[in-house]
């Protein structure tokens, strides 16, 4: 810090989890806070929607016509007609989920299903183990297998891997499971590479190996599980043949990988939510959910599933005391926005987003541009830049950084929340997002005392009122300290007697209601499937990917495509091509190579359409949802592939110059 302005961002090396250690996204935070193209006074439209043609105006003047378009929308049409978006865009439970939430309750707002990130995988979860409680990450330090089962650790969750690497160091085995060969792929002992979306045959092809060959751990299974019988039946057609067939993961792999995972302990399997961006994305994670049930991993410190760590650090915190209860009004599903803000009945009519970015980050993104450009809709950003949702807006407001507000920020990579101090004033005129809703509600006229807690107040309540394991941290301590940890026993082996979740204490091996079992998918037209993965090592979703040293390092979007493929199409490295459905298309450049298999291509997820040739990765998803939990199909999608141009220049050049697609 000099004169009020900070210099530079670093890790607390004393941190237990972190270790002072920054991912290359958050190492430059301060070029963000202090980015010439940070939004520092409120906007209002001037020109077409989507073109970015905005006056400055006074806080005073924005806030007064938000408060009397919304007064107008609601009296005209009811509060259902106002849709709030937002999602973790700010990371911390303060400017996230508190007076804004209140506002659109005691406005009778639509309610937003905020499903996009991992509720398919824990809706999988809680059909299997009735719980979402697992495995914490420092343990798996004392693993000796370790399956990272569609996650890209290196890229999209630093701070495990050097916690994998010491589990190597003393002798675990790493294997990736995962369709694309990605840098943690590369970096593994064994990369097992399955078709997208057929793991849970993969899982059954495992079980069923482990059952016929006496491997599982039958006293486990006998006092901690139930439907072990029904099972046995549905695994009978999953011989290795078959499995091998549907996966394409050779017959032989499968039994090699079966007899290490049900021989060797502890063995943990790490997921997040690669895996559940699929049609039957909860079915897939609830089919793996049984393996460690049936070889007894679970009785292993390090053994078991680690999944996200939200029940450890996030979900415990009073989340009532910070958004009060929700309004009892309709809800809308955030995957399907382009068809809340096209056809649903009775039509929403004023948007109200804020740490989200959905013209890049929601599904199938014409759609959700077609809704943002309706002359009729009324929408209103909270941002720190003019993303390319904010581009549609008819008012900008510039939100404050994390460095610039208060927060309580929940982890769920780790099992630490962390108190967030603001290190420096507001950039510009810049204000925390509770402070906007504050405003907003006082413009308003909502007189309640809800409106009038501040930030401090919020994090404080939000901590004093946490539940297990978060009940013991101290606001004082965590204030001081910086971080606080979950309490949970140093021997962390949740369920190494049982004690899950369902009603009778025992993992579910079966269920009626979502059975452990495969599907193929309905045919497509489209020849190749597409996994919009988070590869952008340098991104955070939509996040930094105006930055130009973020940028800089990405480069373009990259298309990756199997040489067959290529081929086949007359397609060389590094040609421009159009990948396309019937939803969109999207320029990219074409990489050939060892990356994905024969019929599988991939594409970045993050990329501003404004600044890749005027569309990206979502242009190609669709709004359909996953079997439970109103997941995305995101990594689902499937396209074919055509060369535009021989290497010719793209991508930043583009920008500001659209391709025709
Ligand atoms: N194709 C495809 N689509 C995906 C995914 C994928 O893998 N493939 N992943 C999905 C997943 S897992 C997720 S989590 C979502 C994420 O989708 P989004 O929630 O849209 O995430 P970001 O793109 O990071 O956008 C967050 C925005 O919040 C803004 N922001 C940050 N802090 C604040 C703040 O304090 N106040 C305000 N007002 N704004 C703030 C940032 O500037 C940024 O523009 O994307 C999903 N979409
Ligand atoms: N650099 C970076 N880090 C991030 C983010 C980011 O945008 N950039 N986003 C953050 C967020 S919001 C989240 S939710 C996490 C997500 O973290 P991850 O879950 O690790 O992220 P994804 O890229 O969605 O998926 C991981 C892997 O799943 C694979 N996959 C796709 N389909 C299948 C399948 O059917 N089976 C198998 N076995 N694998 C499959 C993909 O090829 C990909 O390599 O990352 C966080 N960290
Ligand atoms: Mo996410």
């Amino acid at each position: 810090m000099r004169d009020g302005v900070a210099e530079k961002l670093v890790g607390v090396k004393e941190h237990p989890f972190t270790r002072g250690g920054l991912c290359a996204k958050v190492s430059h935070y301060l070029e963000r806070t202090y980015s010439p193209d940070r939004l520092r006074r409120p906007l209002i439209r001037t020109g077409p929607k989507g073109k970015g043609a905005f006056r400055e105006a006074t806080w005073d003047e924005a806030i007064g016509l938000i408060a009397g378009r919304l007064q107008a929308v609601v009296a005209e049409h009811g509060g259902e007609a106002v849709l709030p978006y937002s999602f973790a865009g700010t990371q911390g439970v303060v400017q996230g989920q508190s007076i804004d939430r209140r506002f659109f309750a005691r406005l009778g707002a639509s309610r937003l299903e905020r499903t996009i990130c991992g509720q398919a995988a824990a809706a999988g979860q809680l059909e299997a183990a009735g719980t979402l409680v697992g495995l914490r990450p420092q343990d798996l330090e004392h693993s000796r297998l370790i399956l990272l089962w569609g996650t890209n650790t290196i890229v999209t969750n630093l701070h495990l891997w050097p916690v994998v690497r010491r589990a190597r160091e003393a002798g675990a085995k790493i294997v990736v499971i995962d369709p694309l060969r990605t840098r943690t792929a590369a970096a593994a002992d064994w990369h097992v590479r399955p078709l997208p979306g057929t793991d849970a045959a993969l899982a059954l092809g495992l079980m069923h190996v482990i059952v016929a060959e006496g491997l599982h751990d039958a006293d486990y299974v006998e006092r901690f599980t139930e439907g072990f019988e029904q099972l046995r039946g549905e695994l009978g057609d999953w011989g290795p043949d078959r499995a091998a067939a549907v996966t394409g993961v050779p017959a032989e792999e499968i039994v090699d990988l079966a007899r290490q995972y049900a021989t060797t302990r502890p063995a943990a399997i790490r997921r997040l939510i690669g895996i559940e961006h699929h049609r039957e994305g909860a079915r897939m994670v609830r089919t793996i959910c049984c393996l460690p049930a049936l070889t007894g991993a679970w009785r292993d410190r390090g053994g078991g599933i680690l999944g996200p760590t939200a029940w450890a650090a996030w979900s415990p915190l009073d989340q009532d005391a910070l958004s009060g209860p929700p309004p009892p009004t309709r809800s809308v599903s955030m995957i399907r926005l382009g068809h809340a803000l096209n056809e649903l009945e009775p039509a929403v009519h004023a948007l109200v987003v804020y740490n989200s970015n959905p013209a890049t980050t929601a599904p199938d993104s014409s759609e959700v541009t077609r809704g943002l450009a309706r002359e009729d809709l009324f929408t209103v950003v909270l941002e720190h830049f003019l993303t390319d949702t904010a581009a549609y807006a008819d008012v900008v407001l510039p939100a404050t950084t994390q460095v610039e507000h208060v927060d309580v920020v929940p982890s769920w990579g780790h099992t630490y929340v962390t108190y967030n101090e603001p290190a420096i004033e507001p950039v510009g005129e810049s204000l925390p997002n509770t402070e906007i809703f504050r405003r907003l509600a006082r413009a308003m006229g909502f007189a309640d005392p809800a409106f009038d807690a501040t930030d401090e107040e919020l994090a404080r309540a939000a901590v004093e009122g946490a539940r297990w394991p978060l009940q013991d941290v101290d606001f004082e301590r965590l204030r001081e300290v910086g971080w606080a940890e979950a309490d949970l026993p140093d021997d962390w082996r949740p369920f190494a007697e049982g004690g899950f979740g369902t009603p009778s204490g025992r993992l579910r091996l079966w269920s009626d209601d979502l059975p452990p079992g495969f599907e193929p998918p309905p045919g497509d037209d489209e020849p190749l499937a597409l996994v919009t993965a988070k590869s952008a090592h340098h991104f955070l979703n939509s996040t930094y990917a105006n930055l130009p040293r973020h940028l800089m390092a990405e480069g373009e979007p990259m298309l990756e495509l199997h040489p067959d493929d290529a081929a086949e199409r007359g397609i060389e490295d590094g040609d421009i091509v159009r990948v396309h459905n019937v939803r969109g298309a999207v320029l990219a450049r074409a990489r050939t190579g060892d990356v994905v298999c024969p019929g599988v291509v991939v594409l970045p997820s993050g990329w501003w359409a404004s600044r890749s040739g005027g569309a990206s990765a979502n242009a190609l998803t669709s709004q359909e949802l996953t079997d439970r939990g109103g997941g995305a199909c995101v990594h689902a999608a499937r396209v074919e592939v055509e060369r535009v141009t021989q290497g010719a220049a793209m991508g930043r050049e583009a920008a500001s110059e659209p391709l025709e697609v």
